[in-house]
């Protein structure tokens, strides 16, 4: 274990009620509170700054990393703090087919209910790009739907019908529902790693000030409605209060 002196996290400031409209974002800074581990935050709205080309990254002592599950297992183990720690190797690979599940199935769901459904779309593109001087706020959201539409192709639920790409998304959210059932969290009486990714997305797709689709879906599984409320007093109590 190598000590760290100093964690600058590079995330968008928070917005439309959410700690973070990025829920790898959310994902990260749910687990820096979870690990009590402290950090500086740098804003940051340009996903190319990072090094992967998406947020959200972090410096460490002067090196610079992205994608959350690499910062998190860097931090874990320069750190020397397991969240998952005492978990059987059963119950960490049934975490981490969820945290799979959340982040390369659920979020693409959630991806397409948020920027290719006109009326959140509206919304964002004010949100978003409101404030670029006139020609770029015309321009840049055409590129980033554009951009949008070939990843989800490229991914491939793009290629189904709404209809069916939120059939699949409700399916996640059941399965999600059916495993958390009456615990306080997903994998029992303590809060893991799983729990910021699936409180990050979640407080994404119920909590966010944006009516798509797949909220009514969502807020159709009270547990997980539940799970979200419980995690925000938890971790992010200034947002509850502005949810009360
Ligand atoms: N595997 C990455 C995924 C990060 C990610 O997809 N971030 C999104 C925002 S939620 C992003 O930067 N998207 C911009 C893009 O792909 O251009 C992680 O865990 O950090």
């Amino acid at each position: 274990m190598t000590d760290i002196s100093e964690i600058v996290l590079h995330q968008p400031s928070p917005r439309l009620g959410v700690p973070n409209a990025s829920p790898f974002c959310a994902k990260l800074e749910t687990w820096l509170r979870m690990a009590e581990v402290p950090h500086r935050v740098v804003p940051v709205f340009d996903p190319r700054k990072g090094p992967k080309g998406k947020i959200p990254f972090v410096e460490i002592d002067g090196e610079t990393i992205g994608d959350s599950e690499f910062i998190i297992l860097t931090i874990s183990e320069r750190r020397g703090v397991d969240l998952d720690d005492g978990m059987s190797a059963e119950e960490r690979g049934v975490a981490l087919a969820l945290t799979r599940m959340m982040e390369e199935h659920l979020y693409w769901v959630a991806v397409h209910a948020r920027w290719l459904e006109p009326e959140p779309f509206a919304v964002l593109k004010k949100v978003f790009f409101g404030r670029m001087p006139p020609g770029l706020r015309q321009f840049v959201p055409i590129v980033y739907e554009r951009r949008v539409r070939q990843m989800l192709q490229g991914q491939g639920l793009g290629r189904h019908t709404p209809a069916e790409i939120y059939r699949k998304g409700r399916r996640d959210l059941q399965a999600l529902s059916d495993v958390l059932g009456t615990k306080p969290f997903f994998m029992g009486e303590t809060p893991r790693t799983v729990d910021a990714t699936a409180y990050g997305l979640l407080t994404n797709i119920i909590d966010m000030e944006l009516e798509t689709p797949l909220k009514p879906i969502a807020c159709g599984f009270p547990n997980l409605v539940d799970y979200t409320a419980r995690m925000r007093a938890k971790y992010f109590a200034e947002f509850d209060a502005k949810a009360a």
